[in-house]
């Protein structure tokens, strides 16, 4: 028998701390959620979609990088709908492990919508500026997550995510002289945001309210994320227009 009673600290990322770090600060950072094995199957899938599928698609739903010459290979910054393609990307979609994952971040019963990859061609591609995803989604309840997969680990140097925390609680910001309704003021966020970088086998998952923009991919590599959306079942969705007639801007 022990004669000294010990104490445990309990771990960093329990369950629980991701839904409280959603709920305070509108996004989550979930380490080792895939093994290293699920993670070389989806970069064996993604690099037959590229060759077998994306070429014969055209945007929206597989959209090319600028070439930087006419000779240069296409390369592709967004596919989307992958799920809609492909078998491999369907079953990804229907994940148990992410749906518990979103079920308890949304505290509901969640269907998961869209797969897509999102790439940051260095040299080629500018840094995602910040935004919300609610326009995008255009969905009521505005209660939503994106989960943001990459394919190998991502840093401030090769293009990770940040996020402004808190930002979900003040509803859609519209930017007034973007010229589009999905961009919030680039230079008065992107000093707000926190940097997420995710290992390999990890993700990163924030709210449709949350502004989140990327960094420069400065590291000589693609840039390869998957990112899949959770809305609660029963969800809403209206024209991107009459979405925005729905909502009360905030300042
Ligand atoms: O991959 C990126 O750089 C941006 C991703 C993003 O904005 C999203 O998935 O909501």
């Amino acid at each position: 028998m022990l004669s000294t009673s010990v104490s445990y600290a309990p771990p960093l990322h329990t369950p629980m701390s991701h839904s409280r770090d959603f709920q305070l600060t509108g996004y989550a950072n979930v380490p080792s959620i895939f093994t290293t094995g699920d993670i070389a199957e989806m970069q064996e899938n993604v690099s037959r979609y590229l060759t077998d599928i994306a070429p014969g698609l055209t945007p929206p739903l597989a959209i090319p990088a600028p070439q930087k010459s006419e000779e240069a290979p296409t390369q592709f910054i967004f596919l989307g709908r992958m799920d809609l393609h492909d078998v491999f990307f369907e079953k990804l979609r229907l994940d148990p492990r992410l749906h518990a994952l979103a079920k308890d971040l949304l505290g509901t019963e969640v269907e998961a919508q869209h797969v897509q990859m999102l790439n940051i061609v260095p040299g080629i591609c500018r840094a995602t500026p910040p935004h919300q995803d609610a326009p995008i989604f255009s969905i009521e309840p505005n209660h939503a997550v994106t989960f943001w997969i990459p394919l190998s680990d991502v840093d401030v140097e090769s293009g990770c995510l940040h996020y402004v925390p808190g930002s979900h609680w003040n509803g859609y910001l519209q930017h007034a002289d973007s010229g589009t309704r999905r961009l919030v003021e680039d230079e008065k966020f992107k000093t707000k945001g926190v940097a997420m970088p995710v290992e390999k086998g990890g993700l990163v998952a924030h709210h449709c309210f949350t502004i989140h923009y990327s960094s420069e991919n400065r590291s000589g590599e693609n840039r390869w994320a998957l990112a899949i959306h959770f809305f609660p079942v029963g969800t809403r969705s209206f024209d991107e227009d009459e979405w925005i007639r729905r909502q009360k801007i905030s300042a």
